[in-house]
């Protein structure tokens, strides 16, 4: 989509700190980190939401689950324990319609979440 930050972000149009790539997803750090660790994972694909991206049936969201744990073992922060978010729709927080997963953590984590 022309124009989706994401998109752009994806097609590497825009910079961003990239941290991971495979085929079909892109990681990169939030540019607003709530934690030591705070890293978006994005299918390159444009989908808005989870809900979206749930529906497509190429296992497409299993590469983005993969790519979110592969950051966590790459960050150092999957053995202490981290988190993986999709704020899906404005009610949750979302702000950017490409869907993407936070992957959070390398603090103490609350919950519940706000
Ligand atoms: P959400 O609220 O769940 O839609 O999260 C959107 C996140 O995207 C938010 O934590 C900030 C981040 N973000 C917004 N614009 C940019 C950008 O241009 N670059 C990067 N790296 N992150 C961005």
């Amino acid at each position: 989509m022309s124009d989706c930050l994401f998109c752009k972000i994806a097609a590497k149009e825009i910079p961003a700190a990239i941290v991971l790539e495979t085929d079909r997803a892109l990681a990169f750090r939030d540019v607003n980190p709530q934690a030591p660790t705070h890293v978006l994972v994005i299918p390159k694909e444009h989908h808005a939401d989870a809900a979206a991206l749930a529906g497509a049936d190429d296992g497409l969201a299993d590469d983005v689950l993969k790519a979110a744990h592969a950051v966590a073992v790459q960050e150092g922060v999957a053995e202490a324990g981290y988190r993986v978010v999709f704020n899906t729709g404005p009610a949750a927080g979302q702000t950017v319609f490409h869907v993407h997963a936070h992957v959070v953590g390398g603090r103490d984590l609350g919950w519940p979440p706000g």
